[in-house]
């Protein structure tokens, strides 16, 4: 009798340490995931952040320009490029369209506009300098009249000037 006894009460004891490893690695376990969790969403904010603030900084914008060939295409891109905030400007000859990336807090679309005005070269919203004009190399002496931003981007607009 006294024999059985003890074997039930050192049972009992065993049961008892076993939950209490079972509970004490579960609490590991869960401190562990909040700690990652913390790390990654950390992370996560700081790269949205940057993201951002890159946005708000540049622009992209594009717009025609009219021009010939090759050496059109220096001019063009020169006089963009010379515009203070401007990172990159490429113009597309078939196309005869310019795509800029410019700094919005150190310049504006109309002051690229009026830069490319001034080397002699129309845009869409200004007019190429005569003088610039008269200057150019006269393979470069485009025709007034060519048509810009031949992407079909601007065309809708195109279209309701025209009474069709
Ligand atoms: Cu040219």
């Amino acid at each position: 009798m006294n024999f059985s006894k003890k074997n039930h009460e050192h049972k009992s004891q065993n049961v008892i340490d076993v939950s209490k490893k079972v509970i004490l690695s579960v609490a590991v376990v869960a401190v562990m995931g909040l700690t990652s969790c913390k790390n990654e969403s950390k992370q996560a904010s700081e790269t949205t952040t940057t993201e951002i603030t890159k946005e708000i900084a540049m622009a992209d914008i594009s717009f025609g320009v009219r021009g010939n060939c090759g050496m059109c295409k220096n001019t063009i891109e020169k006089a963009a490029n010379g515009v203070e905030g401007v990172s990159n400007a490429t113009w597309d000859v078939d196309k005869k369209k310019i795509e800029v990336s410019f700094e919005e807090t150190k310049t504006d679309a109309m002051v690229i506009h009026n830069a490319i005005a001034d080397s002699g070269y129309d845009t869409e919203k200004v007019a190429g300098n005569e003088e610039a004009y008269n200057g150019l190399p006269g393979c470069c002496q485009y025709d007034h009249d060519m048509e810009m931003n031949q992407s079909g981007e601007k065309k809708d607009d195109d279209h309701s000037n025209h009474d069709h």
